[in-house]
């Protein structure tokens, strides 16, 4: 038995050993085949002793929990972002606001990780938890799938009593690339880039899946480095290191803007040359004293911007212009392009969004155009190339019948786009369908639109109810249908049922009700049946819904179409009800503006209570304000509260509505 704990401890310290290496110093001691003969003999070792299991044994990396959703974690400060620099003067700017409080300056200049800013806090040496930045005062509680990160130590160096680090999670250009490769020969969706990649393999409820994808952390801050006896960005970044993170090694430092704008350039060029994908640079005044001194704007620090890489721009041709009908009908003309590398992908096609556009970039069929990504992930055509035109070049005209399904097409008064009138179109269902199964609405993994349009030739399916009584005999036939694959797709079919009324709503893809309205709606009405029968007035009290919004969802729902289909999701045991909000809504359809300091108050905390109680939280006094509450040095806001004759409140009297209520 003794034998067996020394052996276990040697085997966590040999793992963890080979990881450091690996990791840290980029200098593998031992085959991936002994690495795993040791992992699994630890394995066995910790299902036999199941006591012996410490918190920081390499095995937790293996994954295993299985969440049902994340729970919700406040950051102990709130993260922030960072305001951007697209030029050399936007830096030559925020070098003169900082020398506005310092006659000399060190920058450092890190890289800027294109992934995800994720939050790690040790207690006690040890890693606790994992959060993402969610809206930057609340994330999602990631800690199991962040402990299958191995450049995350799950130990730091010292036991420091607590430590919270930031930084930032993201996947390597090879695992990003091995991914989606085997995510295409499996028939599943593939992920556009590496960022999305690392978003959705770190918001994965199985960490195991987690533990799969290849995923990597840089740490650059720490939480209360004053107290740790940190006084600059530099010494944070040695003692990151020193606790066993990963810190990135390209870091520079500077003290003039000049040095950094020469740098800034230079790695524009060399940008794609990292085995990670980098959107710009992070240059940071070094000193904490100063950084202090310079404060923050609502949402960023002074202290710091983010240079971000102009979008590079490649030269192709527009062979063709093709027309996509979309769910609500609307017709797309997409640009089909002699394809060319940019940004890191081969491009083929660009929407060109509606004929307005066409016509005010003159493009034309033949046409050579500038090319380049926006937010370095969708395509979109720049400009033409006057210079190269020959005369040949063909103008697109918008055709008169749905190129799908022959119907009519016209132009909705006061909008630029062209519609198919036929609510039947095979394109409209086909697109509604793939919208139903999309991720924020069901999330049926697994059904593509390849696999949407086999069902729909195949007469299997006419709508997305349809999908509910599908069975695993009509499956198999289809082409690239293979028995795990039919299985797992049922399996995701039956799982979408119990999303519940929130996505459901944005699933039926009603005109102008986004994925944040369903959520709304679902918390205020419960029920899909109470939903229905809400009048135009009920609806256009709830903030967030606005008047279009609310009459469009009053036709959607006296659509004879609507109700049968409701009818035939019900059936198929698709869940239609939701929590209710649990405040009593006792702010519904108010407008509310708080001025001036609170004592018992932060600013968001009560904006958020406001919400809670249906209320909306604004920012300006007018006739319409409900009330105003007002706290210390509060200025213009209350005398044009008071001019116009609306309630104010203090602090006290606003807790005293609340607890009447609560
Ligand atoms: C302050 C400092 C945000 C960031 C920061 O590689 C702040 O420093 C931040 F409010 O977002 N993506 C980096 C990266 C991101 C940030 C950062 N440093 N290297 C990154």
């Amino acid at each position: 038995m003794q034998d067996e704990f020394e052996r276990m401890r040697w085997l966590r310290e040999e793992i963890e050993a080979a990881n450091k290496q690996y990791y840290l110093l980029d200098q593998p001691t031992m085959t991936d085949a002994d690495y795993d003969a040791l992992m699994r003999e630890l394995l066995s070792l910790e299902a036999i002793h199941p006591d012996w299991v410490t918190p920081d044994s390499p095995t937790i990396r293996v994954g295993g929990e299985v969440a049902k959703e994340y729970s919700k974690v406040r950051h102990l400060e709130p993260l922030l972002s960072l305001d951007n620099a697209f030029s050399a003067e936007d830096l030559r700017e925020f070098d003169r606001r900082v020398r506005q409080v310092t006659s000399s300056v060190d920058y450092v200049v890190e890289l800027k990780i294109d992934g995800l800013t994720v939050a790690l806090t040790y207690e006690n040496g040890l890693l606790a938890v994992g959060a993402t930045r969610g809206d930057g005062e609340v994330g999602e509680d990631i800690t199991a799938n962040v402990k299958t990160v191995k450049s995350i130590p799950l130990r730091l160096k010292d036991e420091v009593p607590g430590l919270s680090v930031r930084g930032e999670g993201y996947m390597p250009k090879a695992s990003f690339a091995r991914l989606n490769q085997e995510r295409e020969e499996e028939g599943l969706s593939t992920f556009a880039n590496p960022r999305n990649a690392a978003a959705g393999s770190l918001r994965q409820l199985n960490s195991k899946i987690t533990a799969q994808r290849k995923l990597d952390y840089f740490a650059y801050q720490v939480l209360g480095a004053n107290e740790l006896g940190l006084h600059n960005q530099r010494e944070v970044l040695a003692f990151l290191k020193e606790q066993g993170f990963v810190v990135n090694p390209e870091y520079k430092i500077f003290q003039t803007i000049e040095e950094v704008i020469a740098y800034c350039e230079k790695m524009s060029s060399e940008r794609h040359g990292f085995s990670y994908d980098i959107d710009g640079l992070v240059i940071k005044v070094n000193d904490f004293a100063v950084q202090q001194e310079l404060g923050f704007t609502a949402k960023s620090p002074r202290s710091a911007i983010a240079y971000k890489f102009p979008a590079e721009q490649v030269e192709t041709v527009v062979e063709d212009i093709l027309i996509r009908v979309g769910r609500t009908g609307v017709l797309t003309p997409t640009a089909v392009l002699r394809p060319v590398l940019v940004a890191g992908s081969t491009v083929s096609r660009a929407t060109l969004h509606n004929l307005d556009n066409i016509r005010q970039k003159d493009i034309r069929i033949g046409d050579h155009v500038l090319l380049q990504k926006a937010g370095d992930v969708i395509p979109e055509v720049v400009r033409m190339l006057p210079e190269k035109r020959t005369g040949e070049e063909r103008i697109f005209v918008m055709p008169e019948y749905c190129p799908e399904c022959q119907s009519p097409v016209r132009q909705d008064e006061g909008e630029v786009a062209y519609r198919c009138q036929s609510i039947t179109c095979p394109a409209r269902q086909r697109e509604g369908i793939i919208h139903f199964v999309s991720r924020d609405a069901m999330a049926i993994d697994g059904l593509g639109p390849a696999v949407i349009q086999q069902l729909l030739d195949a007469n299997l399916i006419s709508d997305a109810a349809d999908l509910y009584s599908l069975t695993f005999e009509e499956l198999i036939p289809l082409e690239r249908m293979g028995k795990k694959s039919a299985e797992n797709l049922l399996k995701a079919i039956q799982e979408s049922k119990t999303r519940g009324l929130g996505p459901l709503l944005f699933a039926l893809g009603i005109r102008h009700t986004g994925e944040k309205a369903g959520k709304v709606l679902a918390q205020r009405f419960g029920s899909m049946e109470q939903l229905m029968h809400a009048s135009l007035e009920e609806l256009q009290e709830i903030p967030d819904i606005g008047p279009t919004m609310a009459e469009n969802l009053v036709y959607f729902f006296s659509l004879e179409s609507t109700k049968l289909f409701i009818e035939k999701l019900s059936r198929a045991g698709v869940d239609m009800t939701a929590e209710k909000a649990s405040k009593p809504q006792i702010f519904a359809g108010k407008s509310i503006v708080v001025t001036g300091s609170l004592e018992r108050w932060d600013r968001r905390e009560i904006e958020k209570v406001i919400e809670d109680h249906g209320g909306k939280a604004a920012s300006s006094v007018s006739k319409k304000t409900a009330f105003v509450i007002a706290g210390e040095k509060a200025g213009s806001k209350l005398t044009k509260a008071q001019e116009l004759g609306v309630q104010v409140l203090s602090e006290d009297q606003f807790e005293v509505l609340l607890k009447q209520q609560d």
